[in-house]
């Protein structure tokens, strides 16, 4: 089998087709049967293991020389880290605590690293991912207290902001004849790069350097920049308004992050950005044309079940149109902060308990309520931010995955919002419409068929009269290559199965081609498809037609390495799916 996954999703994903083989938050004591596939890949490398830890020895731990330290501190960060979390107080996977590993003690340890378990801890010897050393090296390792990664204060941060052009010195004007609202943002992660692509004419117009393995891109209210985040924590702001893509400022926003936002609400127009990271465990505002970090909110503090978690990261972030306001997501806890940027020195902040971990999610049709994966509980926690107050907890299949989801009509139950999942082959439509549809909101009103599990978005847009869904992470090529259509008029008829990966063209390749992130075009009459390939290998962009679902275009150059998430700017500026 070719190499599928190469990140955190890894065990998630694989449950759908290896259920007993899965994920790592359930990994214990039986015996190890993990599938091979399972054991080659694992979760993805943080960028916290190139900084410099404090060392704290544990006197009744194995000996460890400072050299084997050193080298078990960048695995750990490279291997462990995006399960069992940089503290190693549990996450996806469990905790990992000096306590329990010295009862365990070193060989015990060494069985669990080296054959994995059916929970979905990888098979890391077996697998050949380390050797015997390795494994001897990371059970030691683990019965070390674990070192502390730094913070990352307003002194570094401000330190670390550039501004490259400052606003006066920027174009008063568009400068170039691009149609900026059709423009992608096309994240090149392993380049470390985004492609902005001209929509229009399917031509890149500039590919512009950012953070370690890139990660999502958003659109400031009136639509002239771009933010985008690096996992390294490198927060980079890209104005569309000179006759190139170019950068105007950039800051570090912690050591690692996933996401950032901007102010959406009326009056406050491209005034703020936020970014949250994984760590240190927080999330900042910034101004939102320069940068300049304006205040550090931690994200430490109880969990819904009334424990203190030291490292809750900050998953997903959007901002409301109807408030000036941020939904701001603390995976760990399971809290949904409502953040009010009106006043930024006496901030208001709702938190309201939910389920863990929160994960990614997206607003309903009316921008009213947000719907959020909480990943490990199996539901969709649901937000009305105009009462502030969570409105239910939507049980869900396996791992609901849903991007920002996708909102449409549905000819029985009226407004629905989809999500698909990491762990089950379905969709669930969610009703969303608590006035005319009463009785079918906030409930699982329908269960489409995927083609597989190890999904990860699904897309649809009001103009179309179809919903996508991908399973760039099913274990099987075929179903990763391939995606699902439905017809939203005639969700009773079976869907079509679309092989986009095949679409491309491209050369033969050690890894499977994922088609992965559905987005359409500004005029949602085009789907966009990422092909993703591997790191040295070609990659590309599937155009479909929404309405004959045929292949329209694909874009193809030696620089569009890895493309993953695609961001469509008006799409992403109105947040429309
Ligand atoms: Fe993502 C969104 C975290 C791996 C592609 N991803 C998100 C969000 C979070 C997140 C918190 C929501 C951001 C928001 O809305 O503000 N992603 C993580 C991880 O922690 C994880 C599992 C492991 C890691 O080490 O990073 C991870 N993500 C991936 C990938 O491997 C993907 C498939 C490819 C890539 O480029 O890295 C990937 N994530 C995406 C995309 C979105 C995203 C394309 C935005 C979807 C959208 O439509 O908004």
């Amino acid at each position: 089998m070719k190499n599928l996954v190469k990140n955190a999703y890894a065990v998630l994903a694989l449950l759908a087709a290896f259920p007993l083989a899965m994920h790592c938050a359930q990994a214990d004591e039986d015996p190890p049967r993990v599938a091979p596939e399972v054991g080659a890949h694992h979760a993805g490398s943080s960028p916290v293991g190139d900084v410099a830890l404090y060392k704290n020895a544990n006197p009744n731990a194995p000996a460890m020389t400072m050299a084997e330290f050193e080298q078990a501190r960048q695995i750990y960060f490279e291997r462990c880290a995006g399960c069992h979390g940089v503290l190693r107080k549990g996450a996806t996977g469990k905790p990992l605590t000096p306590a329990t590993a010295l009862v365990q003690g070193t060989d015990y340890l060494k069985a669990f690293i080296a054959n994995g378990t059916p929970g979905g801890m990888p098979n890391f010897l077996t697998s050949g991912d380390m050797t015997e050393g390795e494994v001897d090296l990371m059970a030691r390792y683990l019965q070390q207290e674990p070192p502390v990664p730094p913070e990352w204060g307003m002194k570094d941060m401000t330190s670390s902001w550039k501004l490259i052009v400052k606003p006066g010195d920027r174009p008063k004007r568009q400068m170039s004849k691009v149609n900026l609202k059709n423009v992608f943002s096309v994240t090149l992660r392993d380049a470390g790069e985004v492609a902005l692509i001209d929509g229009d004419t399917k031509k890149i117009w500039g590919i512009v350097k950012t953070g370690y393995a890139v990660h999502i891109s958003r659109v400031s209210a009136s639509g002239r920049y771009v933010y985008v985040i690096g996992r390294d924590g490198k927060l980079d702001l890209i104005d569309m308004w000179f006759e190139q893509p170019t950068v105007v400022a950039t800051l570090k926003v912690g050591i690692e992050a996933r996401s950032v936002e901007t102010s959406k609400f009326k009056g406050f127009e491209d005034k703020y950005a936020i970014a949250g990271a994984y760590w240190p465990p927080q999330y900042v505002i910034t101004e939102g044309d320069t940068l300049k970090p304006l205040k550090i909110i931690s994200s430490r503090g109880m969990t819904v079940d009334g424990e203190y978690h030291p490292e809750p990261r900050v998953a997903s972030i959007v901002a409301s149109t109807h408030h000036p306001e941020w939904v701001v997501n603390l995976k760990e806890t399971g809290m949904i902060q409502l953040v009010d940027y009106s006043d930024l020195k006496n901030m208001k902040i709702t938190t309201i308990e939910s389920a863990k971990f929160l994960h990614d999610g997206g607003w309903d049709s009316t921008k009213r309520y947000f719907l959020v994966a909480a990943n490990a509980s199996n539901k969709v926690a649901v937000v009305d931010t105009t009462t502030d107050k969570l409105v239910a907890l939507v049980d869900t299949a396996a791992k609901p995955h849903p991007g920002r989801g996708a909102n449409f009509v549905h000819p029985k139950y009226g407004p629905v919002w989809a999500t698909s999942h990491l762990g089950a082959d379905v969709i669930s439509l969610i009703g969303t419409d608590p006035v005319k549809h009463k009785q079918y909101a906030w409930k699982v009103v329908q269960e489409l068929k995927n083609h597989g599990g190890g999904s990860l978005f699904v897309k649809t847009h009001p103009k179309s009269n179809h919903l996508y869904a991908d399973a760039p992470l099913n274990p099987e090529e075929e179903n990763a290559e391939s995606v699902t259509v439905y017809d939203i008029r005639h969700l009773d008829q079976p869907p079509v199965v679309v092989n986009v990966a095949q679409m491309a063209g491209l050369p033969e390749s050690k890894t499977a081609k994922r088609a992965v992130q559905a987005e359409f075009n500004a005029n949602g009459d085009e789907v966009w498809y990422s092909i993703w390939a591997g790191k040295t290998e070609p990659s590309a962009i599937v155009v479909l037609d929404d309405k004959t679902l045929k292949m329209k275009a694909v874009i193809k150059d030696p620089r569009l390495i890895t493309p993953t998430g695609k961001f469509n700017i008006y799409n992403t500026q109105q947040d429309i799916y």
